[in-house]
């Protein structure tokens, strides 16, 4: 061959690489986690909702695959989203509720889900609800705070930092607060009053919305919170423009990273606690407060839909939508959910809520959707969300490191094939375990909260284990540990390894 010949032999070679590279790059999907908050099965339409009607979720439903037996990590917010960043249990970390002071959760010196995705080459997002802590412990609100969702893995952040339901409430962008006004600091306690806001317990007569004794905190927008602020007059957030601010900064980032991977955490306000629609949902719903919420999700998953399509981005978008525990109807607020509920059942055919460890506390709606991937359809496999991490790894060819119990089941999540976990650990205030047909319930012999027991919810346990025949008996009502004593030691062993070893044995 001569010279100038093996020259362009090798140039075609290069150009051929090339284009072959960045065809390989594009082939990577954008992932959108639509993150509901408590949030049940039964509520939304494809899932059997009366008295409500969610067309943009059903919608993602038709063209994905709808996971009946899929779960969050846990039946509360803050240990479900440890263990869908992290890929760990969340009893590793003792994850339970956080209030709005509380220091950073998650691990900086460990591996995460968006820390993966940006070694992937992803550009990685969070907006919406935080509630996994902020900074080391004596945060100053009026400075960048660190860390947070920067060192977690997020090369951008639009935060409501804790719960709608709690102080401060202000938003942070890029670990900032939003409109801060510097001559008016914000403070935060969770111990004493501060001066500033009008208080619940004191001037009640203020409230737009009433609550029990915990939510009698600073009045900020008309509905007391938990804690005390004082300050940040000029950034208060609106809760009735929720949706539509974060709808928004979540169309930015889209709109922005539209020509690289992108990893969009789209954590919703919705259908959280005050349940305060938008005028413009108001009596969407014919089960007051509570069912115009469910309207109101619905329309921002409608956002999201509609701007990829217009960025022509569907097709190699994966969709994962689902929500970080089981619904309540009542979680302080007087809204009057439980009196309206109608015939409406928002955990579906399953037992127990939120705080609960039967199935309705962490069986979660869950619709993936990646039309140039996923066939629509229906899948009964067993999975949880600890498993993201690990599935998305292997979809990008990445390590999940430190993800200790996370399972690469990505051919689960995408439908080729319906063989989910063989065991999977359901957290709560003691610990369920599900394996093939059965469900074992460890017991606890401990007081049920006040708090808890105020809500008029059962979190499940007792001082005597339980054992349920999901296959016979999917209500969890008929209790057989007695007798098949064999199968409840079986599962209380396992169980037990799982809470003492440091990481999940492989299958
Ligand atoms: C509980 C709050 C509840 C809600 C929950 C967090 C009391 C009595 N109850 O501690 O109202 O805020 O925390 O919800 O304070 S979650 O969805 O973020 O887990
Ligand atoms: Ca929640």
């Amino acid at each position: 061959m001569s010279k100038i010949r093996l020259i362009k032999v090798m140039m075609v070679l290069i150009v051929f690489t090339l284009i072959g590279a960045s065809a390989m790059a594009q082939q990577k999907p954008n992932i959108v986690i639509i993150y509901v908050d408590d949030l049940g099965y039964g509520d939304i339409g494809v899932n059997g909702a009366v008295g409500v009607k969610t067309p943009h979720v059903d919608a993602l439903a038709a063209r994905g695959l709808n996971f009946t037996d899929a779960h969050s990590g846990a039946s509360t917010c803050t240990p479900s989203r440890y263990t869908l960043l992290t890929g760990r249990y969340a009893f590793r970390q003792q994850a339970g509720i956080l209030q709005g002071d509380a220091p950073l959760i998650i691990e900086t010196n460990k591996g995460t889900l968006p820390k993966m995705l940006q070694k992937a080459g992803y550009t990685t997002g969070v907006v919406g609800k935080w509630h996994l802590g902020l900074g080391n412990g004596d945060v100053n609100w009026n400075k960048e705070v660190t860390p947070g969702p920067r060192e977690v893995g997020f090369d951008y952040s639009f935060l409501i930092p804790s719960t709608g339901d709690r102080v401060p409430c202000v938003y942070l962008e890029n670990q900032q607060i939003v409109g801060l006004d510097p001559s008016d600091p914000v403070t935060v306690s969770y111990q004493y009053e501060l001066d500033g806001y009008p208080i619940g317990s004191q001037q009640p007569e203020l409230l737009k919305q009433h609550t029990e004794s915990y939510h009698l905190g600073s009045i900020i927008n008309g509905y007391s919170r938990i804690g005390y602020m004082s300050g940040g007059r000029s950034a208060l957030w609106t809760d009735e423009q929720f949706p539509f601010v974060l709808s928004e900064k979540a169309q930015r980032f889209m709109e922005k990273n539209a020509k690289q991977p992108f990893f969009l955490y789209f954590s919703l306000h919705e259908i959280h606690q005050p349940r305060v629609p938008n005028a413009q949902f108001v009596e969407k719903s014919s089960m007051g407060p509570r069912g115009d919420v469910i309207a109101q999700m619905d329309w921002c998953v409608g956002q999201i839909t509609r701007t990829l399509d217009s960025l022509g981005l569907t097709e190699n978008t994966l969709i994962l939508f689902t929500s970080d525990n089981g619904p309540i109807l009542d979680d302080g607020y007087l809204d009057y959910a439980r009196e309206l509920v109608g015939s409406h059942r928002p955990a579906g055919p399953y037992r127990g809520t939120k705080y609960s460890v039967y199935e309705g506390g962490t069986r979660v709606p869950t619709i993936i959707s990646w039309p140039a991937r996923v066939q629509p359809g229906v899948s009964s496999a067993l999975i949880s969300q600890v498993d993201l991490y690990a599935s998305l790894a292997a979809l990008v060819g990445q390590k999940a490191i430190d993800g200790d119990d996370s399972q690469d089941l990505l051919s689960v999540w995408l439908g080729e094939q319906y063989e989910g976990r063989s065991f999977l650990l359901e957290e709560s205030y003691t610990y369920g375990l599900r394996h093939g047909k059965w469900k074992y319930i460890a017991p606890k012999n401990a007081e049920v909260p006040q708090w808890i027991k105020e809500k008029y919810v059962d979190p499940g346990f007792y001082p005597t284990a339980q054992l349920f025949d999901l296959e016979n008996d999917p209500y969890e009502s008929n209790n057989l540990a007695e007798r098949y004593p064999i199968v409840a030691s079986k599962l209380k062993d396992r169980l037990e390894s799982i809470l003492t070893s440091d990481k999940s044995e492989t299958e």
